[in-house]
């Protein structure tokens, strides 16, 4: 438990956190070690590596490579059941509630969990929510599920209180990596009034001040990946980050 109760630690002190993702495939190691560099001095809470598809081979050592080098706790973002290592110090355990795929919701997690308890890394049990984007994104034509149409409230309602129900510490509302839309502010807000579980919130955020929207609607930590690849928008590190810790 210790990385989830140093995120909700974060969302104690900060109000919330800000998660830089790192995507194996789109950087070279030398420009992953300096995003992993700009992340932790632009003040990001933790790292999350993965993505819903992974080309490159060599997983585990990019992992180890991005532990030495960072100072916040590195949390996998695995897309499948080969994005585990042990060098991470935790896993977003993710169940895909907004899909009706059997082997989303319990198949690979079935596959995942002697592995990962062998290699000793902390699982966080995460139900995963899928919201319609604008674009067909990579997580939703790799899953093969529908998303929860983006104006549909009481289905992220329905869908986020269940997976409560069933015992998951983080609801991660996602609207894919480069979602042509972020997830409604109006969304993340009903959403939080409705349940008592810390919600994630990422895909298509691209300005401080739409994650510090979304912070305002209750939400406890906002990823962002895209918005960061291009070198040039490193310095937006730092402004996401103090846009989201709405406490300091
Ligand atoms: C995707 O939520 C993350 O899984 C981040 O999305 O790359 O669009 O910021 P972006």
């Amino acid at each position: 438990m210790a990385v989830y109760n140093y995120l909700m630690d974060v969302v104690r002190r900060r109000g919330a956190g800000y998660i830089v993702l790192i995507d194996p495939d789109r950087h070279t190691r030398k420009q992953i070690g300096e995003l992993v560099e700009s992340a932790c001095e632009g003040d990001a809470d933790a790292i999350f590596v993965g993505s819903s598809i992974v080309l490159n081979s060599g997983f585990d050592s990019l992992v180890r490579l991005i532990k030495r080098i960072a100072s916040v706790p590195v949390i996998l973002f695995p897309g499948s059941t080969m994005q585990i290592s042990r060098h991470a110090d935790a896993i977003l355990f993710l169940s895909l509630v907004s899909g009706r795929d059997p082997n989303y919701l319990i198949g690979e997690q079935v596959k995942a969990a002697p592995v990962i308890r062998h290699l000793g890394v902390e699982p966080i049990s995460t139900g995963y929510m899928l919201i319609e984007s604008g674009k067909m994104t990579s997580a939703e034509f790799m899953s093969n599920t529908r998303p929860i149409p983006r104006d549909k409230f009481d289905i992220a309602k329905a869908t986020a209180l269940a997976a409560e129900f069933l015992g998951m510490k983080l609801i991660y509302l996602e609207a894919g990596s480069g979602a042509t839309y972020p997830v409604k502010t109006e969304m993340v807000q009903e959403v939080c009034r409705y349940i008592q579980t810390p919600l994630i919130v990422g895909g298509g955020i691209r300005k401080p001040e739409e994650a510090r929207a979304r912070v305002e609607a209750g939400a406890s930590f906002i990823v962002t990946g895209n918005i960061l690849e291009n070198r040039k928008n490193r310095s937006l590190i730092s402004e996401f980050a103090q846009a989201v810790h709405v406490k300091v």
